[in-house]
């Protein structure tokens, strides 16, 4: 069996007259390795959405990210962490399928593009917010902080990712990580590291691409518990997609719990008959401001038009729009090196090194041993109904 497939072996998903460009895409990716984001593609596969959109995900289910906060112990919030964290890989890899049918092509962010977005309180659970900022075009770098002001709930991360192709799968490493920091009541913090599984992207044959996710995530708290999750697809644990076996250890390094399922479904604790997590209800979508009264630098705003012509199938507008922002953008690039300057990040600080992640990164032997980071600069807009700091 060859990589990639001719004309005639692609799948019904591909509009017949897409099918060479998609496999010309697939033979493009065969030979490639790097940022998969600026390869130019068959527009069946073009999502609407922009990349700096996708931390959102994060917190689809606010509940869950709210209660870690009612942990009383160590051990009760780092289970709040494991669920809560659970809970969103099915929006993260999978939401797409159910919405466009297929894992598409992500709209690439533009350096400086902003997103910004909040889930509402309810039930006494506090307002959460969302500010991420595209920090870097080549490579992609997308940075994001989401809080629980009123619960002192904050979590800051970036994310990249480098791709390659093996066995007819695209499989991209997730670069980055993310941290959480819960402010105890007694004055205290509580911090994790998060780190992020690596995809496999299969069905490309067909035209339907789909993600699963492979190999080894960890959750490591400054408390000493550490959460070691293991991804596996269909004919491993279970036999069944989209499964993971989470073994949670206590300071000592004893095994305290292990929890196995479906990352997209239901999953259960050997300890217990009932679910440990389940997100076959519904999830909240962010809230984000009406488009008139966003700023230019602001997604929804910035590709309106792409993404109008994307969703209504008039592709030579959406690329002619693509193109417009693109030139703009080098036109800008230009500039900046004409008059020896650089672009300012709004939100965000580079750092060379996270020293939470060395740190809680020795539990799990962290590979790469350091990595760096971007810090939020406590700077976010004002948001929604019940406002406060971010
Ligand atoms: C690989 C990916 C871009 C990155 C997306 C990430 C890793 C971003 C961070 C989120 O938290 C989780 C996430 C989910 C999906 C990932 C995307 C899937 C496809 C996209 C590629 C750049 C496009 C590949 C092209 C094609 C046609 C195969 O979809």
């Amino acid at each position: 069996m060859t990589d990639t497939p001719s004309n005639e072996q692609v799948g019904e998903a591909v509009p017949s007259a897409q099918r060479s460009s998609w496999t010309s895409f697939l033979k493009s990716i065969a030979s490639f390795s790097g940022d998969l984001s600026s390869m130019t593609a068959p527009p069946f596969i073009l999502s609407p959405v922009s990349l700096t959109e996708f931390p959102a995900y994060w917190c689809e289910r606010p509940e869950l990210f709210a209660a870690i906060a009612d942990g009383k112990t160590p051990e009760e919030r780092h289970l709040a962490v494991l669920k809560w964290f659970i809970s969103t890989l099915k929006g993260q890899y999978t939401s797409r399928n159910e919405s466009m049918g297929s894992e598409k092509k992500p709209l690439n962010p533009v350096l400086g593009e902003l997103f910004y977005g909040y889930w509402p309180d309810t039930n006494g659970r506090g307002q959460t917010n969302l500010v991420v900022e595209q920090v870097s075009h080549h490579p992609p770098i997308t940075a994001y902080y989401i809080s629980n002001p009123s619960k002192g709930l904050a979590l800051q991360g970036h994310n990249a990712q480098k791709t390659s192709f093996s066995g007819g799968s695209i499989i991209v490493k997730q670069i980055g990580h993310a941290s959480l920091t819960v402010d105890l009541p007694d004055g205290n913090k509580e911090e994790y590291i998060i780190t992020l599984p690596r995809l496999r992207i299969d069905g490309l044959w067909y035209g339907s691409p789909y993600i699963e996710l492979a190999e080894t995530s960890w959750i490591s708290s400054s408390s000493g518990w550490l959460s070691t999750i293991e991804y596996k697809g269909k004919g491993y644990f279970s036999g069944k997609t989209h499964s993971f076996k989470a073994t949670v250890t206590a300071q000592n390094g004893a095994q305290v719990h292990v929890i196995e399922g479906q990352w997209h479904t239901t999953s259960k604790s050997t300890k217990s008959s009932a679910n440990f997590t389940d997100v076959t209800g519904p999830k909240e979508e962010v809230t984000v401001q009406p488009i008139d009264a966003q700023d230019e630098w602001e997604s929804r705003k910035l590709w309106g038009k792409v993404a109008a012509g994307i969703r209504g199938g008039d592709f030579e507008t959406a690329s002619r729009e693509k193109s417009k922002i693109e030139n703009e953008q080098r036109q800008r690039r230009k500039d900046e090196v004409a008059a020896g300057t650089k672009w300012e990040l709004k939100h965000f600080v580079h750092v060379d090194e996270d020293p939470l992640y060395e740190r809680l990164g020795k539990a799990f032997k962290a590979s790469p041993p350091t990595e760096d980071m971007y810090v939020f600069q406590n700077n976010a807009p004002t948001f929604g109904p019940s406002a406060s700091s971010a």
